[in-house]
């Protein structure tokens, strides 16, 4: 491992100071001086990350493209830093210089490319395949605007635009001379081939963009491995021919210097959600096709045989968003490289690989045929063409079973069904917990699994300790080190060796302090942002994640207003102070969503503000979460709110950071939270609720009314009631949607996540939390027990599966030479 010499990276961060801004240390701003430190430090990663490319090179080896259209990557400068093990040197180093590191991180903008668990999920991912020594790309989109910054107004959620990239990002190299050119629209005329007499597929009267890649560093723990996450930028391909006077050429250069500029524009802001835009099918195509293209030109500069692509060579599919990829791979082959289809098909099956993340029925891509056709003439060709022979494999197999091409087919009732592509071509389909993975095989994929069981598997996620403990909550990352040593860090396993420290009395007592130091940091940052005191010795119960409403952040919020109501009436009742913590962001066109961050802002008024709880109970809403706080976040938390419906939360990622930050788990038995509890013990979660199979059954018999619960329990009534009374809001429709989602539905099933079904049990869940909560000691076990048990919840474990049972890649060693 190359050592940081400490002088030269004085003179390097000076010298960048000067050499950018004509500026001495002294003069340069905070921005400024972030902007000289990661020149510096990039500077010093850069041997690295050319001598892994050399490796890889020199032996060979198979590399994975993970496709994805998001990546939540968020700051980068404190990640590399801590990744380098330079932490001290580097510390020292900017101390001497007179500046301050955590002031200099803050200045670093999010990059958030990404909108919740499925984009954070690619980075960790990356952070893993680096520290593990796989090869591997990251390629996705650079987009202008990512995720938006959510500002509150009046408890309102306001989206306004994530600039990031105003400064530049000193993080990133623009690599030209590997752009390549994209086609969209035109048609496909049949041409005869000369030499080989074969009919040939030509798109013809097309617009094109040219795609420019931007590489970004993703260095490894302490390894010297540096891989790349290659984001694609679009650039209009002519430069504009002002002298052209025929009026064709002209509007054709004026559109395609439109859709250059629009491509790369914004993220879409939807979790688990298909907003059916044309644009987004554009994206989607743009960064396959020059992510695929680019891959099949670097294999081939190297071999010369593309039939034997899938030795050297594996796309996975992060979700369905880049399944377009499976068609892409086909018209390189057949079109480009002359192939028949059967070979060429079989070459894409095993090039290829697809994660499913969600069976949210809105979250299933299915592009209208005629601006699928429209968009892409020759991939729907190829699409037609790959299921018109699906459909016959179907038919064979199934020859009296009519419903099976009715449910399976990859065209059908006008849509092209982008799972079932993903599920035909390629040879792996992993969900993303064993319960997902599950409902996969026995409900939602049902079909699929039958006929081809061999593809299914699962790989239960995972977070990257080195951000979630080592950055975020260094205090704890300390202690877990003196106690058991460092070995966590690039094996997680390990942790477990804290269990026997929760019989020690002192240990436990250092551990809930430092838990409390966290929780001041916390109670300053909500107070600074915010403006509301909250007391860390109250229980910190946190629920941070997107706004969904399968998610029942509404589940937690009326249950706050029943507590606040039992307060009231009982205002000598015994009563553990209860911080309740909220942070989400909406998708900009949710409008019931946004309605519930409207009704959390509403309640924690009125309730912040009454005096007469003594502030027992405090509700904050967080504004802007995203990856940078969220760090701060839960490194303060007592409690991990998990409250999904059973079997509509894939996994969960959120709730292992919480869990490796010593938070305890208050949730249902849904996606990971099932594997947390095995790991952990059921003696030291809080679980609740109906299971999976109970609102499967539900879902299917239609058997649950929520007026039978509205009508005898009184408290739920008195706390639907308040929703459209004025307690809350002097506008009376304010939440009337909400009220009527609940009992009414409007056309769909009322109280379709089943809040009312399961508030008694969460009730009763919270209160087992105040009554542990109030016995220290009990509490301190359970809290450290849930970190030393968090081993399987790595990244890398998860990473280390992918990589052994679906894309058979070799570990590599790097060794910086001089040559670099
Ligand atoms: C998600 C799931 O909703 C979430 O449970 C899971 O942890 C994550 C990563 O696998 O993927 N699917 C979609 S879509 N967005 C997600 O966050």
């Amino acid at each position: 491992m190359k050592e940081l010499n400490k002088e030269e990276f004085k003179s390097e961060v000076e010298d960048y100071v000067k050499v950018l801004f004509r500026k001495s240390i002294k003069e340069a701003d905070d921005q400024q001086i972030f902007q000289a430190v990661a020149y510096a430090v990039k500077d010093f990663i850069v041997d690295q990350w050319m001598a892994t490319h050399r490796t890889y090179e020199e032996k060979d080896v198979k590399t994975v493209y993970y496709l994805s259209m998001e990546f939540l990557m968020g700051r980068a400068l404190g990640n590399i830093i801590i990744n380098l093990k330079g932490n001290q040197a580097i510390k020292e180093a900017i101390e001497e210089l007179g500046l301050n590191l955590d002031v200099i991180e803050d200045q670093e903008p999010d990059a958030a490319l990404g909108n919740g668990g499925l984009g954070r999920l690619a980075a960790c991912f990356l952070d893993s395949l680096s520290t593990l020594g796989y090869a591997a790309y990251g390629c996705g989109i650079r987009y202008k605007y990512g995720m938006f910054k959510q500002v509150i107004e009046n408890g309102y959620q306001i989206e306004k635009p994530d600039d990031w990239l105003k400064y530049g990002n000193p993080f990133e190299i623009k690599r030209p001379e590997y752009a390549v050119e994209v086609k969209f629209g035109g048609y496909v005329s049949i041409k005869k081939d000369e030499e080989t007499g074969r009919n040939k597929f030509v798109q013809e009267n097309y617009q094109s963009v040219l795609a420019v890649p931007y590489d970004l560093p993703v260095v490894g723990y302490n390894n010297n491995v540096v891989n790349t996450l290659r984001i694609w930028d679009a650039e209009a391909i002519d430069t504009f021919n002002l002298d052209s006077f025929d009026k064709g050429d002209y509007q054709k250069a004026v559109e395609q210097q439109n859709l250059a500029r629009t491509i790369c524009e914004v993220l879409y802001p939807n979790d688990n959600h298909m907003a059916g835009k044309e644009l987004r099918l554009k994206q989607q195509y743009f960064f396959v096709s020059a992510s695929v293209q680019r891959a099949v030109m670097k294999y081939m500069e190297k071999h010369d045989d593309i039939r034997k692509i899938h030795e050297k060579v594996c796309f996975q599919l992060n979700d369905t968003h880049p399944t377009v990829a499976v068609a892409e791979l086909m018209r390189i082959l057949v079109d480009e490289y002359n192939i028949e289809w059967d070979e060429a098909w079989h070459i894409t099956n095993k090039t290829c690989a697809y994660t499913n993340h969600t069976i949210m029925s809105e979250a299933l891509e299915k592009w209208p045929l005629e601006l699928f056709s429209r968009l892409l003439p020759r991939i729907y060709q190829i699409i037609e063409e790959i299921n018109r022979r699906f459909v016959l494999d179907i038919q064979r197999a199934y020859p009296d079973d009519y419903g099976k091409v009715e449910r399976m087919a990859i065209i059908y009732d006008g849509q092209v069904k982008m799972a079932h592509l993903a599920i035909a071509a390629g040879f792996s389909v992993n969900g993303v917990a064993r319960l997902h993975t599950e409902i996969l095989k026995n409900q939602e994929l049902k079909d699929f699994y039958q006929m081809m069981p061999e593809k299914f598997n699962n790989k239960t996620n995972g977070i990257t300790q080195r951000r979630f403990l080592l950055h975020g909550n260094p205090l704890l990352a300390d202690f877990v080190t003196k106690k058991i040593g460092d070995d966590w860090i690039t094996d997680l396993k390990h942790i477990d060796e804290l269990s026997v420290y929760t019989d020690d009395e002192m240990s436990r007592k250092e551990f809930m302090n430092i838990k409390y130091q966290n929780k001041v940091r916390l109670a300053k940052y909500i107070k600074e942002h915010n403006g509301i005191e909250v007391n860390p010795r109250s229980i910190f119960d946190v629920q941070v994640k997107r706004l969904h409403e399968y998610k029942r952040q509404l589940l937690n919020i009326l249950h706050v207003m029943y507590l606040y109501n039992e307060l009231k009436k009982n205002p000598d009742k015994e009563f553990y102070p209860r911080t309740f913590i909220f942070g989400a962001k909406a998708s900009a066109g949710y409008h019931r969503a946004k309605s519930i961050i409207k009704l959390i802002n509403s309640v924690a008024d009125v309730v912040n503000n009454d005096k007469s709880i003594d502030g027992k109970i405090k509700v904050v809403f967080i504004e802007n979460y995203r990856v940078s706080n969220a760090e701060i976040i839960f490194a303060a938390a007592d409690v991990s709110e998990q409250i999904s419906t059973a079997s509509k939360e894939a996994s969960g990622t959120g709730n292992m950071k919480f869990m490796l930050n010593g938070a305890v788990t208050l949730g249902t038995m849904d996606g990971a939270n099932v594997e947390i509890v095995e790991e952990v013990g059921k003696e030291n979660a809080f679980i609740f609720g109906l299971s999976s199979d109970e609102v499967i059954a539900y879902e299917h018999n239609g058997q649950y009314n929520p007026r039978d619960i509205y009508n005898t329990d009184g408290d739920i009534r008195a706390v639907l009631t308040q929703l459209v009374d004025g307690t809350y809001s002097s506008n009376l429709d304010e939440f009337r949607d909400i009220y009527n989602s609940l009992l009414d539905g409007q056309g769909g099933r009322p109280d379709m996540y089943f809040i009312l079904k399961d508030f008694r049990s969460y009730a009763e869940a919270q209160e087992r939390v105040s009554a542990a909560y109030a016995d220290t000691a009990k509490w301190a076990k359970m809290a450290m027990l849930n970190t030393a048990k968090c081993g399987k919840f790595s990244s890398d474990r998860t990473i280390e599966e992918y990589a052994q049972e679906i894309w058979h890649l070799e570990k590599v060693k790097v060794e910086v030479t001089t040559e670099d």
